[in-house]
């Protein structure tokens, strides 16, 4: 089954597992707004009829109160409403709940193209991505500029990408073949040319796709270039558990709960973990001086990404 999109039609094919309960529910969203307006134009033009002027229409006692209709004109939107409103809460917080098997990339937007690395082992690409037939794939998107937005239409996935913070997009593809990446928030004289595709092809396929990245060995994983970051900038110099100055340890600190100088609390999650890189007085682990420097103005949005993946798995 080859889902690669033709150039022009009205509905991009459903070519992920989000794609068919989207559908259903757009679909019985544009029913019932569809009805509410031929219901509404009908009323407008049978009164407009039935009343003009000179029609014999009975105009003696005219009601003023119907407190029946009042009450269904009333309880049947509210009713719809709540409907909708909790199954398309239902939907969201499946897209937003990332299967933990899930294969990572680690995308960076920047003016005016994709840049993405496969977790896996490194691999680089540049507006095309690849991915596997039937596997949950999670995007950890960063831009480096200004805000952009992860947009497949046959995936029926979208996520902007805001500068300063990591977004987390995942999708599950079910058919193969070649669909459109767009970027769907204006961000530049060529936004317009920020277009990539992504190629779903069989496990098997995929794997040799992966394996055969240049050069051979394949490229440096974004953990081992965040590695060579984190050596490279010093860090255990102050981190190090032996370290003098006590900075607060790293290994196994990303998923744990950490004290705040102000008795906040939050987890150190990729956002604090970049956050305490970039801007580390913002958020201070309880007790500690502010002593760290800025790294925010050193390091690309892509070193900073290394290093937070690096430090995820820092055990
Ligand atoms: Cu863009």
């Amino acid at each position: 089954m080859n889902g690669s999109e033709a150039p022009f039609e009205l509905l991009a094919p459903a070519a992920s597992t989000a794609a068919p309960r989207t559908d259903l529910l757009f679909l019985v969203m544009l029913v019932i707004c569809g009805a509410m307006a031929l219901l509404l134009a009908g009323l407008i033009a049978w009164f407009a009829l039935r009343y003009r002027e000179g029609s014999g229409a009975g105009r003696a006692h005219p009601p003023s109160h119907a407190n029946g209709l009042e009450a269904a004109w009333t309880a049947v939107p509210m009713l719809l409403f709540i409907v909708l409103f909790g199954w398309a809460a239902h939907d969201y917080a499946l897209e937003r709940r990332v299967p933990a098997d899930a294969l990572p990339v680690y995308v960076v937007a920047k003016q005016w193209m994709w840049r993405l690395q496969h977790g896996e082992n490194g691999r680089q690409e540049i507006n095309e991505l690849h991915v596997p037939l039937n596997r949950p794939v999670v995007l950890v998107l960063a831009s480096q500029d200004v805000i952009h937005s992860f947009f497949v239409p046959a995936f029926r996935v979208k996520q902007d990408v805001v500068p300063g913070r990591y977004a987390r997009l995942w999708f599950s593809a079910t058919r193969l073949g070649e669909f459109r990446i767009l970027c769907s928030e204006y961000c530049g004289s060529q936004h317009s040319a920020m277009l990539g595709r992504v190629i779903v092809m069989r496990d098997a396929d995929y794997a040799k796709w992966l394996a055969s990245g240049p050069p051979p060995t394949g490229d440096p994983t974004p953990q081992q270039l965040g590695q060579a970051l984190y050596q490279r900038l010093a860090c255990a110099s102050c981190h190090a558990p032996d370290s003098s100055v006590h900075a607060p340890p790293l290994a196994g600190l990303y998923g744990r709960t950490v004290v705040l100088q102000d008795g906040g609390h939050v987890t150190a999650d990729e956002d604090y973990l970049r956050e305490s890189i970039v801007a580390p007085d913002r958020r201070l682990v309880a007790g500690q001086p502010a002593i760290m420097p800025s790294y925010g103005g050193q390091l690309s949005e892509q070193d900073v990404q290394n290093l937070v993946a690096y430090l995820r798995e820092f055990k």
